[in-house]
């Protein structure tokens, strides 16, 4: 058979040329939910071989692929439909463009054409994405489609990190093409990999060397993979410590004990990857001391201009290199070997004060029967998680804060910088997919669970196990708390839920489900969590109790 002269199995569609390309480059699965639009690539799926994890909203499916990109390095690949299934995704995207986190969000979109705009479920897809994604584009000639993948994944990938999103047209998905004469694109990325010169590289080193009290303060994308061994040399070679901000609460992320304290006393700030943002704040005041100097390495030119402004004083910031700061890393830590560095008391009190944890918290105890305190959760928790390989991953809220201050394992995902709550479940779900081995475990409040609860469906069906703790104290408590604080104990509204037996809704769906209730059960009912291989929810009343503001004299 033969279509126009040409034989038809030299023919193929848009949608497998997008499916072969994925393929080629290494992606064996998409976190997706169907929709008319995109059901070429599904079909194009099955013969390909790539693996489709379908889930319950889209915005899992986004924060699937973040969670992915995290712990790989590689973009992880979300795709969604058209139009509301697109619009869906806006705010996982945020989450991840915050967290600098690689990602392609492939969507479906209405027919291009002179009627396009009264087409179902028409929307200005790109326009909409590119407020919260490092770019945006509309295929409009299926030709494009390989080296487009290709340039996408490569434009989340580099720089700093970050979802790029893709409108895929379903006329071009459609398209016929004769199979292997796509442009293949000899540069498909956007980024050009250039580092510091050697020169450059030791001006940056003298600066450190001359400081009394430097600090090395990396960014979300710096604290993960290659970049993060890169960095952690450095900063042991130059004897200045290191601190990693991923956490919305800036510098009073429990995780950073009491690092809050020590900033101010900094003569020197090596800013890596990291915005001078609302995160190195103390209410309205910078941080660090009025003297305190920069020096700082960033992919974007506009972080430096970030810098400019929120200094006010120009001479404050005394050198700005716009590199790929990944390649740049190695050079300096490199360069940093070669030199004799002194050993500076300073790294330890900053050490110290990043591993300060009130002592009383070894005695705490809950005061309200049938409730546990959430500083006992961590306890039990943080001896499952020392047993073996392990991945934490921390919604955000107040019981979230505790268990960012007491826990810790070998790699952890938080929700990041964009403070949005909800992102546990579906975070967990790709992390089994990302680390087959290790011992999944999601802490999260009893609101954010409620965003993506029923992803225990999607895990379910996937054969995906990991642990969900939900820290159940009926309510929303971190707004709660604002209201107690700043209106007073008669004016909380609105912050109530209900103590909802989770555990149920869990098991309801085919999963494990437990409900614990004293610290002394919750080992033995993590241990059952294991022996089940089902994916787990453990129902854990706990009391409503303001996160911790960690502070050495207090
Ligand atoms: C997407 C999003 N919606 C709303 C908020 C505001 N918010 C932050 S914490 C929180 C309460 C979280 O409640 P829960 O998950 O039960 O944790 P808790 O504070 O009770 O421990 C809310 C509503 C947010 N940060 N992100």
């Amino acid at each position: 058979m033969s279509i126009g002269g040409e034989h038809v199995t030299n023919r193929i569609r848009g949608a497998d040329v997008v499916i072969e390309t994925l393929k080629a480059a290494g992606v064996d699965v998409l976190f997706t939910l169907s929709g008319n639009q995109i059901m070429p690539l599904f079909d194009a799926s099955l013969d390909a071989g790539v693996r489709l994890i379908h889930v319950r909203h889209e915005a899992a499916a986004v924060h699937m692929a973040d969670a992915f990109g995290r712990l790989t390095g590689r973009a992880g690949m979300a795709l969604v439909t058209a139009g509301p299934g697109f619009a869906n995704c806006l705010s996982a995207l945020y989450v991840a463009r915050m967290a600098e986190s690689p990602l392609v969000l492939l969507s479906g979109h209405a027919p291009t054409g002179p009627l396009a705009e009264a087409a179902f479920q028409h929307l200005p897809q790109s326009e909409m994405a590119a407020c919260v994604c490092k770019a945006s584009w509309t295929i409009g000639d299926p030709e494009q489609l390989h080296s487009d993948v290709l340039r996408a994944m490569s434009i989340a990938e580099s720089g700093r990190p970050g979802p790029v999103q893709l409108s895929l047209p379903v006329n071009v998905l459609e398209a016929r093409l004769v199979r292997g004469e796509q442009p293949v694109g000899a540069n498909i990325s956007d980024h050009v990999k250039c580092a510091l010169e050697q020169h450059e590289a030791h001006e940056v080193l003298d600066a450190v060397a001359n400081a009394q009290r430097p600090l090395v303060l990396a960014g979300p994308a710096m604290m993960r993979g290659e970049s993060c061994t890169a960095i952690t040399s450095l900063s042991t070679a130059m004897h200045a410590p290191l601190i990693g901000m991923e956490s919305p609460r800036g510098v009073n992320d429990p995780s950073l004990g009491a690092v809050a304290e020590i900033l101010p006393r900094a003569d020197l700030v090596l800013l890596v990857g990291k915005r001078l943002d609302f995160t190195l704040r103390q209410g309205v005041e910078l941080a660090f001391d009025s003297s305190c100097r920069f020096v700082q390495l960033d992919a974007e030119e506009s972080a430096i201009e970030l810098t400019r402004r929120m200094l006010g004083d120009a001479s404050r910031l005394l050198q700005t290199h716009v590199d790929d700061v990944g390649t740049s890393l190695s050079a300096l830590a490199r360069a940093a070997q070669e030199r004799t560095w002194r050993r500076r008391q300073w790294r330890d009190e900053v050490e110290a004060a990043i591993a300060f944890r009130p002592t009383a918290w070894r005695e705490t105890q809950s005061s309200t029967p049938g409730r546990m305190h959430p500083v006992e959760v961590c306890r039990a928790v943080q001896q499952f998680l020392d047993e073996g390989d392990a991945v934490l991953i921390s919604d955000g809220g107040e019981f979230g804060q505790w268990a960012q201050a007491c826990l810790s394992a070998q790699e952890r995902i938080i929700n990041g910088p964009s403070g949005s709550i909800g992102g546990a479940i579906p975070f967990a779900l790709a992390a089994r997919i990302a680390r087959p081995h290790a011992r999944i475990v999601a802490v999260t409040g009893d609101g954010a669970f409620g965003f993506h609860a029923l992803e225990f469906d999607t895990a379910v069906r996937h054969k995906l196990p990991f642990i969900a703790i939900v820290g159940n104290d009926a309510a929303w408590n971190a707004e709660y708390q604002i209201q107690l604080n700043k209106y007073g104990v008669d004016r909380t509204l609105g912050c109530e839920l209900l103590p909802t037996r989770y555990d149920q809704l869990a098991t309801s769906l085919g999963a494990h489900g437990a409900n614990v209730r004293a610290a002394a059960e919750l080992l033995p009912a993590l241990q059952r969590a294991v022996d089940s291989a089902l994916p787990t929810c453990l129902n854990v009343a706990i009391e409503r109790t303001p996160a911790p503001i960690i502070r050495q004299g207090a």
